[in-house]
């Protein structure tokens, strides 16, 4: 296992890479050209810059999350040719750089939604929630007409400035069904897959977060038989995932029997745990087993099992000590850093066991 941290790049992140240098263990920078918009094409002065600002600070670039599927990729429309071709450019030129691993996700509209970012917990901490009744049977244009008469609520990513273009985008989403979507998505890796083996970059569908439909949209990776099916669309190597723990523990999924069964196709790891409610409700917990629904413990001992030997990132982290006030929704310093010394732990437990 190889551990990494997601880093939004310098003027773009209030975590320094001189912080992330003293978490214990950590090799590598998850990086992305944040500022660049799905289907544009990466400049190489940019990626050489990037990745000199962070293999200076003594972290390798080998994974980069994420590259971003343009929409009409995903709609399957004609215009998708292009930013196809760009795709493709795109991993060239970061296999030319060394980059192993890329991390994308094929969700309609939404990278990831949740209805509050700061929702307070009771030691006092923050965090990320998800409550279902708030979206359930609401048809998004009617969410996007009240959201834009009601000036004093707003969701994540529907801010007032995308209302209107996110009517447009759920337009374009009417009678689409998950059948065209796996359609769309079996076409972009027929042409992205060869250009992968080609260079040697293993691409890592990150689930869809949540892990059901929302505002009637379809949604694929999202349980153990979808990723199977996912996973023979082009069967290899070079098509597999990143596999996120708490995007798969926002629905009642089997973790490890979801590690037993692909172990072999999955290239990066996002380890997080939620908790889920009975009503459908979910809240992103620390890292520990405990603390939430996913059992974190047996997912790393499931992945020393196998001799995993990918990469792995904290994913998000909660609020605490004050650093709502500076850092990203999810992506603060303190709690992530905790993530990595609980997964190490675990980790370096099970290791010394097998050996004595
Ligand atoms: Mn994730």
């Amino acid at each position: 296992m190889k551990m990494t941290f997601r880093w939004y790049g310098e003027g773009n992140d209030k975590v320094t890479l001189g912080n992330i240098k003293q978490i214990p263990g950590v090799e590598g920078i998850v990086w992305s050209l944040h500022d660049m918009a799905a289907g544009e094409l990466w400049s190489e002065e940019r990626i050489a810059k990037e990745k000199a600002i962070i293999e200076a600070a003594g972290f390798h670039i080998d994974v980069v999350e994420s590259v971003n599927v343009h929409e009409d990729i995903k709609l399957g429309l004609p215009s998708r040719e292009k930013y196809i071709e760009n795709y493709k450019e795109t991993l060239r030129r970061l296999a030319k750089v060394g980059v192993k691993v890329v991390c994308y996700n094929f969700m309609p509209v939404f990278d990831w939604t949740r209805t509050e970012l700061y929702k307070e917990m009771e030691d006092g901490s923050n965090a990320l929630f998800f409550e279902k009744s708030k979206i359930e049977n609401i048809d998004p244009i009617e969410l996007i007409e009240k959201l834009s008469t009601n000036v004093d609520v707003t969701m994540p990513g529907w801010e007032p400035e995308r209302l209107s273009r996110l009517k447009e985008t759920f337009k374009l989403y009417e009678n689409f069904t998950a059948e065209d979507l796996w359609k769309n998505l079996e076409y972009f890796l027929e042409q992205v897959i060869p250009v992968c083996e080609e260079v040697g970059i293993k691409m890592g569908i990150h689930p869809d977060d949540p892990a059901f439909p929302i505002f009637g949209l379809p949604r694929l990776i999202i349980n153990k038989e979808n990723i199977g099916r996912f996973l023979n669309l082009v069967d290899s190597p070079y098509n597999g995932l990143s596999l996120c723990t708490g995007s798969l523990g926002s629905a009642n999924n089997d973790i490890p029997d979801i590690i037993d069964a692909y172990h072999d196709r999955i290239h990066f790891m996002h380890i997080r745990n939620v908790k889920r409610y009975d009503n459908g409700d979910f809240i992103e917990a620390s890292h520990r087993a405990c603390d939430g629904s996913v059992d974190t413990v047996k997912v790393v001992q499931t992945l020393h099992k196998h001799g995993y030997e990918g990469y792995v990132r904290p994913d998000h982290g909660r609020h605490i000590w004050g650093e709502e006030k500076w850092a990203r929704p999810g992506y603060g310093l303190y709690d992530r850093a905790l993530g990595i010394m609980y997964i190490l732990g675990v980790w370096d437990s099970v290791e010394k066991n097998a050996k004595s």
